[in-house]
């Protein structure tokens, strides 16, 4: 791709070209972003952002196809961001995406874009959270993320979408696994897909059951049953993702949520310029001293070398930094 500079993007992208937003995300996942989000920022904050998360192969991009195909009925443009968070677990995911995705691929006012956040300065949500920004700032009404529940990234997902959803599957042992993985406190709207499968209503009964044991102050979420490949359900996944949108703004946690999505962006680019520097500074460690000494040494690199953990007022000012200073 030729390299425009950032005007000639901008302008591209001010002039509502799909080619302008597709080379804005490039732009950003090469590490470019700054400059860009800087100048699109101030046009951000209308869209909707959807979260979807589940385990592998539990039907999500079926399931954001469908929803697009909602959304699209009701005129609505939409983007669909699939973070691949290169697990093990998540292979094919990508390709997974390009075949359950390929209706929408013609319509220009949809707008999908796959992505690995593997590499990527701020991870997961630095790939996925830049590319919400722009096609917030495009213009776009409804933003979806998607990604496999592996690990950290349904906790992240949660903290940039507005709403979440948690898809998961019957007959697969899915409810015992929310459990665990503690994925009930991150759901605003379970979706027991593939509804077709004959221990669908088992499943609806143990995700109640798990419901009725916790206490939920504000918002209780909904359970959907759905059928993504056919489409059944997928009206009363709508109308549960709008009471949910609906709850947030009646209730003023709009504003929480987009507070949460900007400090976790916020942490995470922060995280990945320390984690860089620290990794460069760590190559020139001190091995001569004891472990907490050397920690103090790289620290003061950062104007943190005196911030001892649990030190209280007394003698902390005066005692690191010597530490610091007898040692450098
Ligand atoms: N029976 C049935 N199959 C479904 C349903 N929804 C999706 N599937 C099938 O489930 C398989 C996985 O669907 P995907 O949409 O790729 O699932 P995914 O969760 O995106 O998978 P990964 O991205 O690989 O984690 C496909 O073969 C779908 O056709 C459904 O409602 N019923
Ligand atoms: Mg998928």
């Amino acid at each position: 791709m030729a390299d425009l500079g950032i005007d000639a993007l901008v302008r591209e992208f001010n002039q509502r070209r799909p080619r302008g937003l597709a080379r804005a995300i490039s732009w950003a996942e090469s590490g470019r972003g700054a400059e860009l989000i800087r100048r699109l920022y101030n046009r951000t904050g209308r869209a909707i952002t959807i979260g979807l998360t589940g385990p592998p192969g539990v039907g999500k991009s079926t399931l954001s196809s469908a929803i697009v195909r909602k959304a699209r009925s009701l005129g609505k443009t939409v983007g669909v961001i699939s973070v691949d968070p290169s697990s093990p677990f998540s292979h094919g995911a990508l390709l997974g995406d390009r075949i359950r995705l390929t209706e929408h691929f013609v319509d220009p006012d949809v707008f999908i874009r796959s992505m690995a956040s593997r590499g990527h300065l701020g991870g997961l949500a630095g790939a996925s959270a830049d590319a919400a920004l722009l096609m917030d700032a495009f213009g776009l009404d409804v933003i979806l993320i998607e990604t496999v529940g592996v690990g950290q990234s349904e906790i992240e997902i949660a903290e940039l979408a507005q709403t979440t959803l948690v898809a998961l599957q019957p007959g697969s042992g899915d409810s015992i696994q929310v459990l665990k993985a503690g994925i009930m406190e991150i759901a605003d709207i379970f979706v027991v897909n593939k509804a077709d499968h004959p221990m669908a209503n088992q499943m609806r009964r143990e995700i109640r059951g798990m419901m009725e044991m916790l206490q939920f102050t504000g918002w209780v979420p909904e359970l959907v049953m759905t059928q993504a490949l056919s489409g059944e359900g997928i009206d009363d996944l709508w109308r549960a993702i709008e009471s949910h949108v609906a709850y947030l703004h009646e209730t003023g946690e709009i504003e929480t949520k987009r507070r949460e999505a900007f400090t976790h962006q916020v942490r995470q680019l922060a995280l990945g310029r320390i984690q860089k520097r620290l990794q460069h500074e760590l190559q020139h460690a001190r091995t001569d001293v004891d472990p907490y000494a050397a920690a103090g040494i790289l620290l003061a690199h950062f104007n943190m070398g005196d911030d001892e953990e649990g030190g209280d007022d007394g003698d902390q000012a005066a005692r690191p930094r010597a530490v610091v200073k007898g040692l450098t």
